[in-house]
């Protein structure tokens, strides 16, 4: 017999503590909970059930989708539309926000998520994960618009995000702390396994695309530059570094033993400032990020403060060990 606390427990038992709670949300969080499971148990099966490769198909960012890209999104859709709790939802995966359909209830929250975060990885069988926000509908009950979508991040009422890895791990904030929690398949519960998650304020490890270097600006050249000279160096510490290009699986371990990940602005395509989606990945990681503790920025401002222009907006991302990320940032402002 398990004895843990299931997610679902957690959740009703934080909700109690927030005065004139209706359940609304665990309604929500528990319907994105089976999406993340029906998600873990295809990315899983993998070429067993026929899952894998890419599609004739681009997204509106100009991407190859891979099969999996769309079966994840049809999920989040398909377990979330029904329930009466959201106003709608928008996705990395469709042009447009997605509309509730008119035979279903519409509610007061809003949904953005990324259903298949690092897709390049999952042929070769590396970590892939799911990222997910919820905001409040500026008008509860009533269709959103993509207007209503553009709430900066420091409004975020929750966001989570689902690493399919070496086991499958559901890790969430509501904006007191982040806890993670572990799939036990035995008996399809996620069992609180690591409470209160803290980012090391130091570290010694870095996470950047390299191959990018000479689109890079000058604080970012500079700062890589100094972690590669290592002991001998301005630093005075040799350095580890890590790419998985999964942002969830570089956040996790960023989470579980400190780091700095980077994906900055560049000038490899002056049309886009940075790589990441501000609604799907940029948010709802820093939210995740600093309620761990760290700290998360463009570079030169919060990215939680950024009011967004449109609902896949681009922006550069630096977040990770509050004094690293300090250090990134210092070199910006000089
Ligand atoms: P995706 O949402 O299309 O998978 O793209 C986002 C991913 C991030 O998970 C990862 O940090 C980054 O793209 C990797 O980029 P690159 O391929 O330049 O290494
Ligand atoms: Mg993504």
């Amino acid at each position: 017999m398990h004895t843990g606390t299931t997610l679902t427990q957690f959740i009703i038992e934080e909700q109690r503590h927030i005065a004139g709670a209706t359940g609304e949300f665990t309604g929500l969080l528990n319907d994105v909970v089976v999406a993340i499971k029906t998600i873990s148990n295809a990315v899983n099966k993998g070429a067993l059930i026929g899952v894998m490769g890419a599609l004739d198909s681009e997204n509106i960012q100009g991407e190859t989708q891979k099969k999996l890209d769309v079966i994840t999104n049809e999920m989040m859709i398909r377990n979330n539309e029904w329930a009466g709790h959201l106003a709608g939802m928008a996705s990395e995966e469709m042009d447009e926000v997605y509309p509730i359909p008119t035979k279903y209830p519409l509610g007061k929250y809003l949904m953005v998520f990324d259903p298949l975060d690092g897709s390049s990885n999952v042929d070769i069988n590396i970590s892939v994960g799911t990222i997910f926000s919820i905001l409040r509908a500026q008008v509860p009950n009533r269709a959103a618009s993509e207007a209503d979508f553009l709430q900066p991040g420091v409004k975020q009422v929750c966001a989570g995000y689902a690493l399919y890895g070496s086991s499958t791990m559901l890790v969430l904030t509501t904006g007191h702390g982040v806890n993670g929690f572990t799939l036990d398949r035995d008996i399809g519960e996620f069992i609180l396994s690591h409470p209160d998650m803290k980012i090391p304020a130091d570290t010694k490890e870095f996470a950047i695309n390299a191959s990018n270097q000479r689109f890079w600006e000058a604080p970012v050249q500079r700062y890589v530059a100094e972690c590669l000279e290592g002991s001998t160096g301005p630093r005075g510490r040799d350095f580890n570094m890590r790419w998985v290009a999964s942002m969830v699986a570089e956040v996790h371990r960023i989470l579980t033993r400190g780091g700095i990940f980077m994906y900055p602005r560049d000038t490899k395509d002056p049309g886009k400032a940075g790589k990441l989606r501000l609604l799907y990945e940029a948010n709802p990681m820093s939210f995740i990020v600093e309620q761990a503790g760290g700290v998360s920025s463009t570079g030169y401002e919060r990215i939680m403060d950024m009011t967004p222009e449109s609902l896949h907006q681009r922006v550069p991302v630096i977040l990770g060990s509050k004094n690293e990320v300090e250090v990134v940032l210092g070199y910006h402002k000089s």
